[in-house]
């Protein structure tokens, strides 16, 4: 096991979110050595909510490395959803037209695990390192540096694996003439709230409704989860908690059947949204995976699920070149995880139009916007499309085989 002190690692990975953490279980399981560098400090990291929905397949892969026992013990698996318009609320049956269902448990809950796991392995996590850096990937010897409080240190690598998100510096590192984004901005955002009160219903909610969109979901039976839809730069401080209760309720209320239970708001924050995909996510030595190489809109629960898959794709990639020397799963990478991103995508952005208030739209798309959630829930061909997506796609190639 390498200790931040090794100067050589077999993989180097920035970034200690789901993408980083799980890549340094796969491969360690393995016996291939890997160091991870995380800008923030380990409460950070673990304090951070963000998504709560976990594919079939991504609860699965937690449980195959021996991180799934709190999450089988404490998530919620959920059988079916509910799309909320016009006054009424409609169910789709996930499970009755998939065989499979999602399991509802917080990201932070699946990092805290990771985290434990592998300190308790022996496993090396830099904390607090400020001014990571990547370089040399074009040679077989990249070098991955960063500064500890005082003190400069660095260590050179086999690979190095980005999963530093979005904002961070990984894909930058491949030169700008190599680099293809491939980008929607959202004219919204997500206001959204932790409050400490039972959910007002035992599935998800997406609601379509004249005011923007709101959803409700959940963290546990005493703790709900709930967005609406915001400007995209919307100041928190012009939401005081009653606002956001009346616009919950008037957005919320009739798909519950009346009143959403209130509570304390534990936490509350302004999401912006895109769709967003960088290619290639390989170049050199420096593999791009999660948000880093891509960002969906959150409507569809699938970015740490997308995260998931592409570091599954790698570390079998890795294992089969340290097992053989076979390098055609690396050379593959990037085509392989973008062929699943784009279908992801694709489904990513027609939840959130389906679901979403647009200025610019016209009373024809308001109907049109009806007319398609009215088909959705009702033919099963339409159901169907929507559900074997938010259970997850399978996780190799593109699609189906
Ligand atoms: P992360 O989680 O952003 O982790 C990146 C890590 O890299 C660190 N970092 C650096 N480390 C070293 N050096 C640097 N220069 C660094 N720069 C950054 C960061 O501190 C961080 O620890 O990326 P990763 O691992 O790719 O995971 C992706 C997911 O976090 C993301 O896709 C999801 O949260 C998106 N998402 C959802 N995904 C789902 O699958 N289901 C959901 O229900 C869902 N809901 C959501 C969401 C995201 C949301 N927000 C807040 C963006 C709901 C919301 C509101
Ligand atoms: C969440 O529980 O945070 C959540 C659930 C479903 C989504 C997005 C976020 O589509």
């Amino acid at each position: 096991m390498a200790g931040p002190d090794a100067s050589h690692v077999q993989v180097g990975i920035v970034g200690a979110g789901p993408a980083g953490l799980l890549l340094a279980r796969l491969p360690d399981l393995a016996g291939i050595s890997c160091l991870v560098i995380e800008a923030r400090s380990r409460a950070h990291i673990e304090g951070r909510i963000r998504a709560g929905v976990l594919e079939h397949e991504t609860a699965q892969v937690l449980r195959d490395v021996g991180v799934g026992a709190r999450m089988d013990r404490e998530g919620l698996v959920h059988h079916g959803l509910h799309l909320a318009f016009d006054g009424e609320s409609r169910r789709i049956d996930l499970h009755a037209l998939t065989g499979k269902g999602v399991m509802v448990y917080g990201q932070h809950e699946v990092v805290k695990d990771l985290v434990a796991a592998r300190i308790e392995t022996g496993g090396a996590i830099v904390f607090e390192a400020t001014d990571v850096a990547i370089a040399d990937i074009e040679s077989a010897r990249p070098t991955l540096s960063w500064r500890e409080g005082e003190a400069r240190r660095s260590v050179t690598c086999d690979f190095v694996a980005g999963c530093d998100g979005f904002h961070g510096i990984s894909r930058g590192s491949i030169p700008a003439e190599v680099l293809r984004v491939f980008e929607r901005v959202y004219p919204f955002g997500w206001l959204g709230i932790l409050a400490r009160t039972p959910p007002a219903s035992e599935e998800l909610i997406y609601a379509r409704h004249e005011d923007g969109f709101a959803l409700l979901s959940m963290r546990s039976p005493e703790i709900s989860r709930l967005y609406l839809q915001c400007a995209p730069d919307e100041d928190i401080g012009r939401w005081p908690d009653a606002r956001i209760w009346e616009a919950l309720q008037a957005r919320l209320g009739a798909a519950v059947g009346g009143k959403l239970s209130e509570g304390e708001i534990l936490q509350k924050g302004v999401t912006a949204m895109r769709s967003f995909v960088a290619e290639p996510m390989r170049h050199g030595r420096l593999f791009l995976a999660g948000d880093a190489a891509h960002i969906v809109p959150p409507t569809g629960a699938k970015g740490m699920n997308l995260a998931v898959g592409d570091v599954r794709v790698l570390a079998r990639a890795l294992e089969r070149f340290y097992a053989s020397g076979d390098e055609s799963g690396l050379v593959g990478y990037s085509k392989t995880c973008l062929a699943r991103i784009w279908r992801v995508q694709r489904f990513s952005w027609w939840m959130t139009q389906m679901l979403h208030r647009f200025e610019e739209d016209t009373p024809f798309d308001r109907r049109r916007q009806l007319a398609e959630l009215d088909y959705v829930t009702t033919s099963p061909a339409a159901a169907t499309t929507l559900a074997e997506n938010y259970v997850g796609l399978p996780l190799d190639a593109g699609g189906h085989k």
